[in-house]
């Protein structure tokens, strides 16, 4: 398809309640929308870069910047575009993989609403609804997290991630696990430690946790096989991989047994797939992790949970776990799952009303006038 127009979108909706992690606290959701317009039809894709580079690198104003200034560029100068041809038509441009899978979501909508086509479908989904588990966040007090982890449970949420760092670690799942029983339990430390912390680490492992994510640094992957050495919990990789290049490399040397695919963080949904076959093919369990999306990225990430290697429940959960409004029309929790979308392309689309209310900034790029068209490469 030609690309005519792309409208980018900063949109910013307020949480429900701060999110902390160990990177941070986050008050509202700043996200921005890549809207794609060809010849025929058009389509969305959301780019997960938070508005600071502490998760990785990548941050919003810089995804906007690259977009425009070198990715939009790439995608002009080609004639025609396809999903399958944006990753290679961007590959001379280093990083910047929430940006590029951004782009390539909105081209990916486009051609699936154009044939029909569900993006569960297209990508190989098995299933109609995919179990849902809800992150949590660091707070101010205990009593405050069992209140919040209580709420959630009461709601039907089938999978408690607790977020910890160095202080609020094995006392929290103590006391999550003490108030709350049996529940499918997991932790995530965003990084938050190093090799000399295994000992405080190891102590979780008498609370039967589904799997200790990232503990240690993005790029410490052979830290992680030595950790994995020296704890019961499974290791999952999330920072760590970011392409199926490095999750081969992860899996090989042992860094992980499983891995939370994150489609932004590998450069879109595509290599999102590519690391669920490879990790489907070596025994490695995946699950979908989530950046806060808003429905639009919500859908999708429910479409790539929907893959059968996607056998632990992700960071899918209801549009009212952080707003109380979305931007599309709401995903709901429904007995513990979320429906996969069933209609052409994600399966949605920002509401105009709200997206008019929501937005903070606008920028416009239309397809340059010298740019080829496929008449002129067939010459
Ligand atoms: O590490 O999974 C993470 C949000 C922002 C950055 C990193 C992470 C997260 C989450 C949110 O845990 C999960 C969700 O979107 O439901
Ligand atoms: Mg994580």
């Amino acid at each position: 398809m030609r690309i005519t127009r792309v409208e980018l979108r900063t949109i910013a909706l307020p949480l429900v309640a701060p999110f902390q992690t160990s990177l941070g606290t986050e008050y509202d959701k700043q996200a921005l929308l890549v809207h794609v317009v060809t010849d025929d039809t058009y389509g969305w894709g959301e780019c997960v870069a938070s508005p600071e580079p502490v998760y990785s690198s990548e941050y919003l104003a810089g995804a906007r910047d690259v977009i425009t200034s070198f990715l939009l560029p790439a995608l002009f100068a080609a004639p025609d575009v396809r999903a399958v041809d944006v990753a290679r038509l961007l590959g001379h441009i280093s990083g910047h993989r929430m940006a590029k899978a951004a782009l390539e979501m909105a081209v990916l909508d486009a051609e699936l609403r154009q044939s029909g086509v569900s993006l569960a479908r297209h990508l190989g989904g098995v299933v109609d609804r995919v179990p849902s588990g809800v992150s949590v966040g660091i707070m101010d007090s205990l009593p405050e997290l069992l209140d919040a982890v209580g709420g959630y449970l009461d709601q039907g949420y089938v999978r408690v991630k607790l977020k910890i760092e160095p202080g609020w670690d094995v006392d929290v799942v103590d006391a999550v696990r003490e108030r709350f029983g049996d529940i499918a339990l997991q932790v995530d430390a965003n990084a938050a430690y190093t090799l000399a912390d295994a000992h405080q680490l190891a102590k979780l492992d008498r609370y039967d946790l589904l799997l200790v994510e990232q503990p240690l640094a993005a790029d410490d992957l052979r830290q992680h096989a030595e950790l994995a050495h020296r704890l019961r919990t499974p290791i999952c990789l999330d920072e760590s991989v970011t392409s199926a290049r490095s999750a081969a490399d992860a899996i090989s040397i042992g860094a992980c047994r499983i891995i939370n695919i994150k489609a932004g963080r590998v450069g879109g949904y595509l290599e999102a797939a590519r690391i669920h076959d490879l990790a489907r093919a070596n025994g490695v369990a995946v699950w979908c992790g989530g950046m806060v999306e808003t429905g639009l990225g919500r859908a999708a990430n429910i479409a790539l949970a929907s893959l059968p290697g996607f056998s632990l429940p992700g960071d899918v959960s209801g549009s009212d776990r952080f707003f109380d409004e979305d931007i599309t029309a709401p995903i709901r929790l429904r007995d513990g799952y979320v429906d996969v979308p069933t209609a052409a392309g994600t399966g949605a689309a920002p509401l105009d009303e709200v997206l008019e209310r929501r937005t903070v900034g606008r920028h416009v790029v239309a397809r340059p006038p010298g740019a080829p068209s496929r008449e002129v490469s067939r010459r």
